[in-house]
């Protein structure tokens, strides 16, 4: 085979324009109007709202190219568009090869003919996503909650804007475009299989070949261990286009593991058809040993929800996954590299890529098997009925799924194919369309299901998430299956609510957060910055949002005076949010088997429930993730003066140790301490010990005390909890006299923070860089000194460093108004409209 890129330098103009602008491939309109100075950047201020002309619009792209003589050489060239954005019509040379309306498949055209052998011309031609888009939702009304006829066409359904994404609808050759020519035989398609037995694993590939001019075929498996050494096994083809199936028992297998349970071994499988030795073909893919199955077993409290690997439950933990840009094509491996990198630094294991975006990209799937990050694959459908009665459609749909199951099955991180997002659960509302329901219900529920089975039988599916398993039957309940938990947020419960619910498999939670400030002042300039200003509300999607976020933050702590305050206080309740729920689903394995929070990452700079903003700065809660998914983890449940201490393991061996814990005061007058040995038993919590501090908390007051408790192994602190006995803004909190020595320890900082008195979620800042430390937002008590360390800057000295640390805490925060006049603004919050709405679903819903 040989192929020949036709990604690059392409030229693009308005459709009858006369006006050509330089484009790039992969890519699309907006970036490459963006790129030629004819729209100004939509990510800034209220920009989107200028540019949304765009998708209005017909567009053309154009690429003269020259084919190499060894290329017009093969029996049989293909033109090979990788992903075309959406409704493409395709010429060669003048002559129309066909038209397109899935951004998610691959399309191949023969063009062996129709080449020539001097100056080639490939035009495509994009029409608008909207006019499709509305012209269809007239002609056919699809019931949605959001962005109405999006349903109607395969294209990532956020384009048409979400409440956490811009409403950029981008249009072009997204993914990669190039010829490719074969000559006797062609591989088709692939289908690699382990089988383990008692520690033995073989590999099994099924192999389709075409064929029209070979004589002497022969098909070769490789595979090259983690450590270099290879293993082969070859068959000879004579003829028939039967698949050919080609086992190779595997040498010493090491098996994969997801992250914090063991290694990551990873394999080269590479399948190549020769002729007389000559290569016509080759197909090489990653792969990683492991067994994988989703256990849905009865049980007292009725039926599992557990990811089983190599035989270990496990406990998934991790978060959703959206489209890391608005604008798909320029997010590069480097990008990917940061994000799975941030996942598996903060203890993650799993990754749901949700069903409103895309099929991710390759290097995406390669990440998450190196990081041993888990991933549960939605099927791209949300929050909208489609119209799988039209068999036009449905069609459509089968290709796109068979290719993306086609794509993804020999993937160690796969864990679950998902049919959609929220579907099953929104359903009720859609009832009454008779015809749209049937086809639902056949479609996640039996269609769906029996291509996987076919394609794919060695993965899990589930119809939809949230779901019961049956359509339309208890969708969110603790009992079975996985729920979407928004009374928290959109429902304005309280953080303890999460309490209350022993969700089998929490797979959607979240509370919003502002961005870091460096995102902010990219987004909305710097002066005055101001919650209320115009930048902060279009960079705000969640309906009420700054609202409610406001509205929690009144909860626990005080209306601060500065922004940058809010920004702080907004991702400190975020944090605690997710980690209130997190523990206590901790707490409650194997009742529950897994937590994945409301979002990872956002598609451009904006307030939203994302733990790790556009830019990549890590908010709060990313680093408390880090903490409460961490593999043996403290929590604490405290109820008034009660603290009941909880040690989580995930490991599959008991976990042994000692653990200290200490009542003090804020000041650090020791009331009570004591350190003891303990065992944790492996795969679930242990309970360690339950303290009634009551006579305590009234001798000195509830607003005086803090109780904290440490796990060791050996003098190393792996787990850390502290906890007061009244909200932050009943409590005046003392000076800490917070000081700090920075030191240089090769390629990293090391920091070593003191404070005085009780220091409450100590806040390090490295300005100007975007160095993530081993820990942030964290408690020092009195007269403790906590390290932390983070990688040096490139080009930066000890002493420029030294210079650009700011470290604070929430001692440090100014106040505006008074307890009286945050409390009644706490109260209104609560009362506005959007929220009072959202209040009623969501407790209707629970
Ligand atoms: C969930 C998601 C998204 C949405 C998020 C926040 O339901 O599936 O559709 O962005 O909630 O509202």
């Amino acid at each position: 085979m040989i192929a020949q890129s036709l990604s690059g330098a392409w030229q693009m103009r308005e459709v009858n324009s006369s006006k050509w602008l330089s484009a790039t491939v992969p890519g699309g309109t907006y970036t490459d109007l963006l790129a030629a100075g004819q729209i100004p950047d939509p990510f800034i201020g209220e920009n989107e709202k200028e540019v949304q002309w765009v998708a209005d619009r017909d567009w053309e792209y154009c690429q003269e190219f020259i084919v190499t003589p060894e290329l017009l050489g093969e029996d049989r060239v293909e033109l090979v568009c990788g992903g075309l954005d959406t409704l493409a019509e395709i010429a060669l040379n003048g002559q129309v090869l066909g038209q397109t309306n899935n951004m998610f498949r691959t399309y191949r055209w023969e063009v062996k003919e129709r080449l020539f052998s001097g100056i080639n011309t490939l035009t495509v031609i994009f029409r608008s996503p909207v006019a499709y888009i509305d012209a269809h939702q007239k002609a056919r009304k699809l019931p949605t909650l959001m962005n109405g006829g999006m349903a109607h066409l395969r294209k990532v359904q956020s384009h048409f804007g979400w409440d956490w994404g811009p409403r950029l609808p981008i249009s072009g050759i997204w993914r990669e475009i190039k010829l490719e020519g074969f000559s006797a035989a062609q591989l088709g398609e692939v289908h690699l299989q382990q089988h383990h037995d008692q520690g033995k694993v073989s590999l099994t590939a099924t192999v389709q070949i075409e064929q029209w001019n070979a004589n002497n075929l022969n098909l070769e498996l490789y595979l090259t261990h983690p450590n270099g050494k290879t293993q082969q096994v070859t068959a000879s083809e004579k003829g028939s286009n039967e698949p050919i199936r080609l086992v190779l028992d595997i040498d010493s297998p090491q098996l994969w593991w997801p992250n914090g349970l063991g290694a990551q071994p990873l394999y080269q499988a590479q399948i190549k058809l020769t002729d007389h030795g000559r290569c016509l073909d080759d197909q090489t893919f990653q792969i990683g040993l492991r067994q994988l199955e989703l256990c849905q077993d009865p049980d007292p409290w009725g039926r599992t929800f557990t990811f089983v690997v190599n035989g270990v439950p496990i406990f998934a933990k991790g978060a959703d996954w959206i489209p890391a840009d608005s604008f798909p094509a320029r997010l590069t491996p480097e990008h990917y590299e940061r994000w799975i990198r941030d996942c598996a630094a903060a203890n993650m294991n799993m990754l749901r890529v949700w069903g409103g975006g895309y099929y991710e990209d390759e290097a995406f799937y390669d990440l998450c098997d190196r990081y041993g990050i888990l991933v549960w694959q939605d099927f791209m459908f949300a929050c909208a009925a489609y119209p799988l009665d039209e068999p036009e459609f449905l069609e459509n749909v089968q290709v796109e799924v068979q290719e993306a199951i086609r794509r993804l099955r020999h993937r160690a991180c796969l864990a679950l194919w998902n049919g959609n997002n929220e579907i099953e659960m929104m359903w009720g509302l859609w009832k009454k369309h008779k015809s749209l329901t049937a086809a639902c219900d056949r479609f996640f529920y039996q269609q769906l299901p029996a291509w996987v089975a076919e394609l794919d039988p060695d993965h899990p599916y589930w119809p939809s998430s949230p779901s019961s398993g049956n359509f339309m039957q208890k969708t969110n309940s603790d009992a079975f299956g996985d729920t979407h938990l928004w009374q928290v947020w959109h429902g304005l419960k309280p953080f303890k609510y999460f309490r209350r619910r022993f969700t089998r498999f929490a797979s959607e939670f979240g509370l919003e957060a502002l961005p870091s400030l460096e995102t902010i002042t990219e987004f909305a300039g710097t002066n005055p910055v101001d919650l209320d200003s115009q930048g902060m509300h279009h960079h705000q999607r969640s309906v009420g949002g700054n609202d409610k976020m406001l509205y929690y933050l009144l909860d626990r702590f005080r209306l601060p005076v500065s922004f940058s305050d809010l920004v702080y206080l907004t991702q400190i309740q975020q944090a605690e949010a997710i980690r209130i729920g997190v523990e206590h689903w901790r707490r409650n394995r194997p009742r529950c088997s897994g937590a994945l929070y409301w979002q990872l990452n956002d598609c451009w700079p904006v307030t939203s429930w994302a733990s790790v903003d556009h830019a990549g700065h890590w908010k709060a809660l990313q680093y408390a993730a880090r903490r409460f998914y961490a593999p043996v983890a403290l929590s604490l449940e405290e109820d008034g003066s009660l603290v009941r201490v909880f040690v989580a393991n995930d490991h599959p061996q008991p976990w042994q140790g000692t653990w200290h814990w200490s009542l003090e005061t804020l000041n650090g007058e020791m009331v009570e301490t004591n350190s003891e040995q303990l065992t944790a038993s492996p795969l679930s919590a242990t309970c360690l010990h339950e303290f009634d501090f009551a006579r305590a908390v009234k001798k000195y007051g509830a607003a005086h005390l803090v109780f904290t408790a440490a796990l060791f192994s050996g003098d190393q602190c792996l787990s850390r909890q502290t906890t007061l006995f009244a909200k932050e803004k009943q409590i005046a909190l003392p000076d800490p006299e917070l000081h700090w020595t920075m030191t240089q320890e090769e390629d990293h900082l090391v920091m070593a923070v003191t404070a005085n008195a009780f220091a409450r979620f100590v806040w390090l800042q490295l300005e100007g860089s975007n160095s993530i430390f081993s820990n942030n937002f964290f408690d020092v008590v009195a007269c403790e000194t906590v390290q932390v360390s983070c990688p040096l800057p490139a080009g930066w000295t000890l002493e420029q460093a030294q210079c650009c640390l700011h470290v604070r805490s929430l001692a440090d925060v100014v106040y505006t108004g008074s307890k009286v006049s945050d409390a009644v603004k706490h109260l209104l919050l609560g009362l506005k409209p959007a929220s009072l709405f959202t209040r009623i679903i969501f407790n209707f819903i629970e």
